[in-house]
């Protein structure tokens, strides 16, 4: 028997695993990361800020890691009690993490209510990195200008300039997480690229349809409920009945517009989502209904959000 002398024995390096929370201000794409991070929809995005309501997770198995990305709403100044949740599910994924991502707009730098958030990262015990986002937008000498700001605002572990709209330096921001997550086993199957369940992505991709094709407070103003959600028999068909609840009956009149016609070009838009999420035809039966001053109503965003 051949002895090999141990100092050339290579230890395999361990199975790492953990949960990595995105946090930052309204709209510097943070879902768009998600997305991109693991290669499919799971997030709705937006032009506007302030439209993730709730925590979810994007998961990435590779094989020697897996890691479970958590979207958060956009830190920021509540003005009402929707916005007071928001806030504390981002706190909440923050306190929970392994790693931390805290999402800054490139082109912005560094402005006071990223500070503000980097100014809560004082108890946390994870690392952190600071994500640099959207460098497509500027040329790279004002990149380096801002990764020098960056680094003096905090003992980040990393700075790391990335795209989530071109995917530019995701591979290295990967790798970088990869190394400060604790070993760790598989948490979840390797197909599966979400724990959310299907329910909850397609009330997001019908309120994702509506935020687009409305403005002003009208996005705002917006949650879905799904009544009923179902195969019909026989059929290549799955049916699903959603409410669209908004606070004021303005909004209403609004979303279903003139002789419904609103209504319906978001149900086309939304259905092309959907059907391409459930992999099967779909037939949507839309709803709205008026639900006076829902983000304020603890009871109803209970309802809409349930945990
Ligand atoms: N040019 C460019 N645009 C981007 C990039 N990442 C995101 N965006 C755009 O920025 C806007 C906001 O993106 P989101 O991903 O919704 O931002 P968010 O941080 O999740 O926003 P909230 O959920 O509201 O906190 C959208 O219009 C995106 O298309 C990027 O790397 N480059
Ligand atoms: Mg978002």
């Amino acid at each position: 028997m051949i002895q090999h002398p141990t100092s050339n024995i290579q230890e395999p390096s361990p199975h790492r695993s953990g949960f990595v929370a995105l946090i930052g201000r309204p709209g510097v794409g943070k879902s768009t990361l998600v997305n991109r991070l693991v290669g499919q929809k799971i997030a709705i995005t937006a032009a506007v800020p302030q439209i993730t309501r709730s925590r979810l997770s994007g998961i990435l198995t590779l094989p020697h890691a897996q890691i479970v990305f958590v979207d958060t709403p956009g830190l920021h100044r509540p003005r009402h009690r929707l916005g007071e949740w928001m806030v504390e599910q981002a706190t909440r994924a923050l306190r929970d993490a392994d790693a931390v991502l805290v999402v800054l707009d490139a082109t912005d730098g560094a402005t006071p209510e990223d500070r503000a958030v980097i100014a809560r990262l004082g108890g946390i015990r994870a690392p952190v990195i600071a994500v640099l986002n959207k460098i497509d937008r500027i040329p790279a000498n004002e990149v380096a200008t801002v990764e020098a700001t960056l680094a003096g605002l905090h003992a980040f572990a990393g700075v790391v300039p990335v795209s989530g709209l071109t995917g530019a330096n995701l591979d290295g921001l990967i790798q970088m997480v990869t190394t400060l997550l604790p070993e760790g086993p598989q948490y979840f199957p390797p197909e599966m690229v979400t724990d959310q369940p299907e329910q909850f992505l397609v009330r997001e991709l019908v309120r994702e349809a509506a935020i687009k094709m409305t403005r002003e407070e009208v996005p705002y103003s917006i949650a879905v409920e799904i009544e009923e959600f179902g195969r019909r028999e026989g059929k290549d068909l799955i049916y699903v009945r959603a409410i669209l609840h908004v606070e004021r009956d303005a909004h209403k009149k609004m979303l279903i517009g003139k002789e419904g016609r609103m209504l319906k070009a978001i149900g086309r838009r939304a259905r092309l989502d959907v059907e391409a999420l459930l992999q099967s035809r779909v037939y949507l039966d839309l709803w709205v209904k008026t639900s006076k001053g829902w983000r304020e109503r603890e009871e109803l965003i209970k309802a809409f959000y349930p945990e």
